[in-house]
């Protein structure tokens, strides 16, 4: 079986190689174990934002291709991250040593064998309160509210009703999804625009706890100029649909009542 492990980075050079490292001893050691009877064959993607420290030469040091891709983003790190890679999964988290690499392979055994579409890790379950700012949690927690109040009815065949970390960077999915999704958002929206497509296009969609650490490096994120952009993008996403919706309504209505003005 083969899946890709992609993972942007943008100055993540501290970090890097410990990040691939555990991963690459949890997917051995997963080879043997819970997939002994169909070893997964990883490709492990560097999705680099054209960093000026050593990120690249360590992720290729640890036995990764590194892609460069200067244009700014998040989102576009992985649209060029998903067009490279060739798995049959893909699986993503970030190159900060935030998110448990460890799990990788557990959590893609769990994708199968529930016969789930996507994955998506939960740091807000169990988060320890240094791993994240007080202004993350803050503005975390207003974006899923705004998720949960805007596109309810959207996420009933969710367990609880809602995406309760839209904000996280864990995924574990199937590729084929891919042609399914409309992607646009190249910054740090990509990722609440990913869950939430998944689970509009009707996928099955599960959230699972997993442990997030106080990142390594310096922080990327713009606090409040990508919180100000995710929050607007859910609100024009929410209208978008609402008028998608409207005329689908129109267009079955004329068909039922064709002589209708
Ligand atoms: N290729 C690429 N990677 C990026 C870009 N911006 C951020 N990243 C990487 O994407 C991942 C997520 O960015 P982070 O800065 O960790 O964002 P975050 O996890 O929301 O915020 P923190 O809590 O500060 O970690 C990290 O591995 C970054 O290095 C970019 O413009 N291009
Ligand atoms: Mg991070």
């Amino acid at each position: 079986m083969r899946a890709s492990l992609l993972i942007p980075t943008l100055n993540e050079g501290e970090s890097i190689a410990h990040v691939l490292r555990t991963f690459r001893e949890a997917s051995e050691r997963a080879n043997t174990g819970i997939f002994a009877s169909d070893p997964v064959h990883w490709e492990v993607i560097v999705i680099d934002g054209a960093s000026t420290d050593e990120t690249v030469a360590r992720a290729r040091a640890e036995g990764a291709q590194a892609i460069v891709e200067p244009r700014k983003g998040y989102g576009r790190a992985y649209l060029t991250g998903f067009a490279r890679s060739t798995g049959e999964y893909l699986a993503t988290l970030d190159g900060d040593a935030t998110y448990p690499a460890e799990r990788v392979p557990q959590l893609l055994h769990y994708l199968i064998d529930q016969e789930l579409d996507f994955l998506s890790g939960d740091r807000l379950a169990e988060l320890d309160p240094k791993a994240m700012t007080m202004e993350h949690r803050i503005g975390n927690g207003l974006l899923n509210l705004l998720l949960r109040v805007a596109f309810h009815r959207f996420l009933r065949p969710v367990a609880g009703h809602s995406i309760r970390d839209s904000q996280s960077g864990m995924w574990v999915f199937r590729r084929r999804l891919l042609e399914r999704l409309e992607l646009t958002q190249e910054g740090m929206a990509f990722s609440e625009e990913l869950k939430l497509e998944v689970v509009i296009r009707g996928f099955r969609f599960e959230e699972v706890p997993v442990r997030y650490a106080e990142r390594w490096g310096r922080p990327k994120l713009s606090t409040w100029r990508d919180g100000r952009r995710n929050f607007s993008y859910l609100l024009t996403k929410r209208l978008a649909l609402e008028k998608e919706l409207r005329a689908r309504a129109r267009r079955e209505a004329a068909r039922a009542h064709p002589s209708a003005p």
